[in-house]
This record gives structure tokens, sequence and C-alpha cells, in this order.
């Protein structure tokens, strides 16, 4: 009985881990479907390495990797649904779903200009942040506003964006131990989006992936309690890892 109490609690760790992936997109409020026009990996694990090669848009997909490119107009509000795993909650009530409480920290938009969004891949392209979301003068996070928003993040498609065919890179990071180097957790996914409109910015301030982050970063290497140990920040400012977002 010792011996299989010690093996349940070795498994434990991997049954209740608490991370997420991005599994939906929706355009101005309107669900495009459980892994349409998104790359979603089947494992929820964060990438821990900002150096790793899968960074921009992660691994190991569920196939078929959906076909489908989402048209969007410049100036929608463009979302990515995150969840415990693909399907949303594990098992019913799960409580890390959309992620576990205790994972604070922002939530990102990128985009990278591309041919042809369902078959690009992720590497060796030219990102630029359209949408970040921090820490706020209350001590509440990004992932907060995901949780309460049922795992939905959206932001704004800039309105001087360049017509065409992109990746949308969607990111969260949980910096409940990243006061340790390599320890924040890094979960991403991409979807494939057309952007209509008569825009002419296709970036500016780009950064690559893996590149565009260093492990030191002061909002990747950082403490995020306060003296009693509230994920809140501590009063202190947080800064969102990579560039300026664009501006029109
Ligand atoms: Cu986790």
């Amino acid at each position: 009985m010792k011996y299989f109490a010690a093996a349940v609690l070795a498994l434990l760790p991997a049954l209740t881990s608490a991370h997420c992936v991005a599994q939906r997109v929706r355009v101005n409020g309107a669900d495009q479907g459980q892994l349409v026009g998104i790359r979603t990996p089947n494992s929820n694990n964060p990438i821990q390495n900002v150096n790793d090669g899968n960074f921009a848009c992660n691994s190991g997909f569920r196939s078929p990797v959906s076909s489908t490119v989402i048209n969007v107009k410049a100036g929608d509000k463009v979302g990515t649904q995150w969840g415990h795993v693909i399907g949303g909650a594990q098992f019913a009530g799960d409580k890390d779903h959309p992620i576990a409480a205790s994972h604070k920290g922002p939530t990102i938009f990128y985009l990278a200009k591309v041919d042809n969004a369902a078959s690009a891949s992720g590497s060796g392209l030219k990102w630029f942040k359209i949408g970040e979301d921090g820490l706020d003068g209350s001590g509440k996070w990004g992932v907060d506003r995901m949780i309460a928003n049922g795992g939905w993040v959206d932001f704004q498609i800039p309105s001087c964006v360049a017509p065409g065919q992109y990746l949308l890179r969607t990111e969260i990071i949980a910096l409940h131990s990243a006061s340790k180097q390599g320890q924040a957790q890094f979960y991403m996914g991409c979807a494939q989006i057309n952007i209509s409109g008569s825009g002419s910015n296709s970036g500016s301030q780009t950064v690559s992936f893996p590149g565009a982050y260093s492990a030191s970063d002061p909002g990747i290497l950082v403490n995020i309690y306060d003296a009693q140990g509230n994920p809140t920040g501590g009063g202190r400012p947080y800064t969102i890892p990579g560039p300026a977002k664009l501006s029109c």
C-alpha cells in the first residue's frame, strides 16, 4: 500500500497540471469554432526556455491542423480562447479551467505577415505586438481578466494594419514561480487570419521568436508577490516583455 500511495502521489502533479492551450478564435464576438483557424498543441505544457525553437507558435499540434484562414477587418476585435485542455475543462468542476488562478501574468497578441496563413511556418517571421494586458493598479493581471472572460482574450486589430495574411500569436506568461530564472511559463498558439482594409502598416519594431525575450527580462524574471504573499505585484509596476505595441 505504501508503495502504491507513493506511486499515486508521484503521478499527481501530471494529472493535476494546471496548464492551458489556446483553442478557439472569435471575431467581434463571433466564435469560429473549436480548433478552427488555430493551431493547438495536444499538450498543455508550457515552454520555459525563451530560446526554444518552437517559441513562436508552439508544436505537437492536434491533427489535422485546421486549413481555415479566418477573415477579419482591420479594426475588428479578435479573441482567442484558452482552456485547461482541448475541449475546455478536463472534467466537470475543473478548477484549473481555463487556467489555474495561481498562473498570474500578462496576455499578449502579436502579428506576423505571411504569404499563406494556413501553411506558413511560425519560425523565421517578423512579429509585431498589437495587444497586451499586464498588471493593473488594483493588482489584477491579464490572466485574471482572461479567467473572468471564460478563457477569452480579445484585442483590436489596429486599423492601420495592411491587408493580407497573418499569423496571430496569442500568448500568456504565467509568473507564479518566475522569481527563479527559467521558471516563467510561456503558453502560446497561432491563429491563421486574413486581414482586409486599407492600412499600409505590416509592422514596425518587429522581433523574432525565439529571440525577442531574454530569461532575465524584468517581466520574465520577476517576483509578483507582496510581503503577505499575495500575487498582486506588491505595488511594483510590471513591465510586459517584448517591443512596444503598434500604434496607428
Ligand atoms: Cu501551469
